[in-house]
């Protein structure tokens, strides 16, 4: 028998680690916290914290050694500590070993926010709701404070939750998409595709598992329905297409408008996506799929209809900021990667595009050819905005190096014609910004202070 668990180092005292804290100490366990910045925790936790790099020998005196998302799972202590058979996981483990009830899991390179926003709007309806946690922004352990046990949840997984995390086995599974050059600094490729594909590891039979319809995944979808796990496929199809019955879910191109449509009632349900406020089809897929988890939760067609057509999208997501100086002004800073950007840029015809910024190893190759088709003229900003100007020269795209933002929304308002304006670079923030969103607030501003009315 394994020795009982009574003392944890914890890794990582942000949001996360905080979370593991307060969890750990209502059960009785004792904990301490490491971090390797001078971090203060909140006055009413009361736990001894270590500031400085992680070492092995002090770490391998613990229980069990529970690390945040945002340190590396290769960290060399960490990596020690694993073959010296200490348990080290994450906070994902310590969920699924305290929450036995339903849970629907979503991942994916972009969209797991969006999608996961979505479930939760229409689950609520449900007797008993729903409670949301994970990347999306509430520790995931929170969800479970004062011994509640929720009657269903929902969370969003990124590959550093999922890799450092082995007895996950969610209910209700979906890889929304994968991208393997959008490889974060932390993981290989082959790294970042097993993080993904553990969400699905543990399903048996009863438990769903949705992948997106292309040949990529036909060997995995094959062996879990082996298993006996439902396996279910969303993507994009035509009207007359025999191969739209494999789909459950998502846009089907009719002689009118597309359509979004999902199974229910052994009925395809559809919503014309003329209907739809939120742009870009990368949305509306999105929208699909939450749309099949809520007709599987038992949510009415009428409630998920209704949520699909009110619902405007997410912050700095292709968000609408408003009409100043003769343009249409969108904020999508959340597009750190190539096909989050080019998916922004393909719900479009024409657009003032600003984009760059830290491009980390990301490959700008696939943004040419859209470039070239839906971009009038380009912004560049960030600190290293060559790789973006080579892009652009190849794609054949007017471009003005702007460097900052500022300059680029003034600049990008003196342009003739009405084109809309487009923030989605395509590159994450860093290099100028704390995060995406003070990135996005940034452009909001700058808007604002443009002379002239809407
Ligand atoms: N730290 C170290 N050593 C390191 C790195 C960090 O000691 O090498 C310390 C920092 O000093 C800090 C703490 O660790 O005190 C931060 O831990 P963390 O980076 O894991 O962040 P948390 O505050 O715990 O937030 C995490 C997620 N962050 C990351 O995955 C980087 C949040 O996702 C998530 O919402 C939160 O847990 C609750 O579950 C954010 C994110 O940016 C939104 N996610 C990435 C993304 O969406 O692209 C994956």
């Amino acid at each position: 028998m394994s020795k009982p668990i009574t003392n944890n180092a914890i890794l990582g005292m942000g949001q996360t680690g905080i979370s593991l804290a307060r969890f750990l100490l209502r059960r009785g366990e004792q904990c301490e916290g490491f971090d390797a910045h001078r971090v203060k925790l909140p006055d009413d936790l009361k736990i001894p914290l270590h500031i400085g790099s992680f070492k092995t020998e002090k770490l391998s005196h613990y229980d069990r050694v529970i690390v945040s998302p945002g340190i590396l799972w290769n960290n060399p202590a960490l990596v020690k500590l694993r073959e010296k058979q200490v348990p080290v996981c994450g906070d994902l483990e310590l969920f699924f070993e305290n929450y036995q009830g339903p849970t629907i899991a979503i991942t994916g390179t972009n969209g797991k926010t969006t999608t996961t926003s979505l479930v939760e709007l229409m689950l609520e309806t449900l007797p008993g709701g729903i409670d949301a946690g994970g990347n999306i922004g509430t520790p995931m352990l929170d969800l479970l404070r004062d011994n509640h046990q929720p009657a269903r949840i929902v969370l969003e997984l990124s590959s550093f939750q999922l890799e450092r995390s082995r007895g996950l086995k969610p209910d209700w599974a979906v890889l929304l998409n994968f991208q393997s050059d959008h490889v974060d600094m932390h993981l290989t490729p082959e790294e970042y595709l097993a993080a993904k594909l553990r969400l699905f590891e543990k399903q048996g039979e009863g438990d769903t598992a949705m992948f997106p319809a292309d040949a990529t995944w036909d060997e995995q979808v094959k062996s879990l329905s082996q298993r006996g796990v439902r396996t279910l496929r969303f993507g994009h199809c035509d009207e007359n297409d025999a191969t739209s019955d494999m789909l459950s879910t998502g846009i089907m191109q009719t002689s009118n408008d597309p359509v979004l449509f999902w199974q229910q009632n052994d009925q395809r349900q559809i919503v014309s996506c003329g209907q739809i406020p939120a742009r870009g089809t990368h949305q509306h897929m999105n929208m699909a799929v939450a749309a099949q988890i809520a007709a599987d939760y038992g949510v009415s067609h009428n409630v998920i209809r209704e949520t699909i057509t009110c619902f405007k999208g997410l912050k700095h997501r292709l968000e609408h900021i408003g009409t100043k100086a003769g343009h249409d002004w969108f904020d999508d800073s959340k597009a750190t990667n190539p096909d989050a950007t080019i998916a922004a840029l393909n719900s479009f015809k024409k657009a003032v595009w600003i984009c760059g910024g830290l491009r980390k190893d990301l490959n700008l190759a696939p943004l040419a050819s859209v470039a070239h088709k839906h971009v009038s003229h380009a912004f560049i900003i960030g600190k290293n905005t060559l790789p973006y100007a080579k892009m652009l020269e190849k794609a054949e795209v007017p471009h003005t190096v702007a460097g900052n933002i500022k300059r680029a929304v003034s600049m990008a308002s003196k342009l003739s014609g009405n084109d809309p304006v487009l923030l989605s670079p395509a590159a994450a923030s860093q290099d100028q910004f704390k995060n995406y969103a003070e990135r996005g607030e940034a452009f909001s501003n700058a808007i604002e202070s443009l002379g002239g009315g809407a």
